[in-house]
């Protein structure tokens, strides 16, 4: 029994190199005491993967990775999705929610849009979604992306912002209506409103 209390033993102090040893293949950047390897998105990430804090150094001369992006002080990589999201503050140094930086900020282009105030990115799949997941429906703090104008902007719809036309739903083939006879109080196909009167829609218009 003694002698198996010891292998097992053994066979525990074993384990860390050899299952370390095994993950390198699927890991990009190895720590510093060579015992692991780290995912590249955890390399200044801000938070210590490696035992020695190797991920953490030198930072300044790191390049974030596809889909990260380096805070203001040029020490941290955070996700592009977490700039400027409006929701919590991801740089140490504060800079992904600053007012001013995040006003010059271009979301990213594929997946994200401004809200109204100019400052915050919010998911452009949920602009307009009209439906609350987890506690809101609503992404942008000013409540744009559920009024008028952020109904305006949703893509994928045939008819065109720039014309002055509004989608009364978010199918291809949606019917299109004028933007001034959203939440004008009048409903009705003769009057040329969404024939559903999608465009008097309760809660949307009191957001507007
Ligand atoms: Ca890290
Ligand atoms: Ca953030
Ligand atoms: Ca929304």
């Amino acid at each position: 029994m003694k002698r198996w209390i010891a292998l097992h033993t053994g066979l525990l102090i074993l384990l860390p190199s050899c299952c370390w040893a095994l993950e390198t293949k699927k890991c990009s950047v190895k720590c510093e005491n060579a015992t692991r390897c780290i995912s590249a998105r955890r390399i200044c990430d801000g938070r210590q993967h490696c035992s020695d804090g190797s991920d953490e150094k030198d930072c300044l001369a790191w390049t974030c990775v596809d889909g990260m992006i380096k805070c203001l002080d040029g020490l941290q990589c955070i996700r592009t999705t977490a700039m400027c999201d409006g929701f919590r503050t991801d740089c140490a140094d504060g800079s992904d929610e600053d007012e001013h930086g995040c006003r010059l900020y271009q979301c990213p282009a594929q997946t994200h849009s401004k809200c109204n105030n100019g400052v915050q990115c919010a998911p452009r799949q949920r602009f307009c979604d009209k439906r609350a997941r987890g506690s809101s429906q609503y992404q942008c703090a000013d409540r744009s992306d559920e009024s008028v104008w952020g109904c305006s902007r949703v893509v994928g719809k045939n008819c065109s912002v720039e014309e002055g036309l509004w989608p009364c739903s978010d199918k291809e083939d949606a019917q299109c209506i004028a933007v001034e006879k959203v939440c004008d109080g009048h409903v009705g196909l003769r009057l040329n409103n969404c024939e559903g009167g999608e465009d008097e829609e309760k809660n949307m218009c009191r957001g507007v």
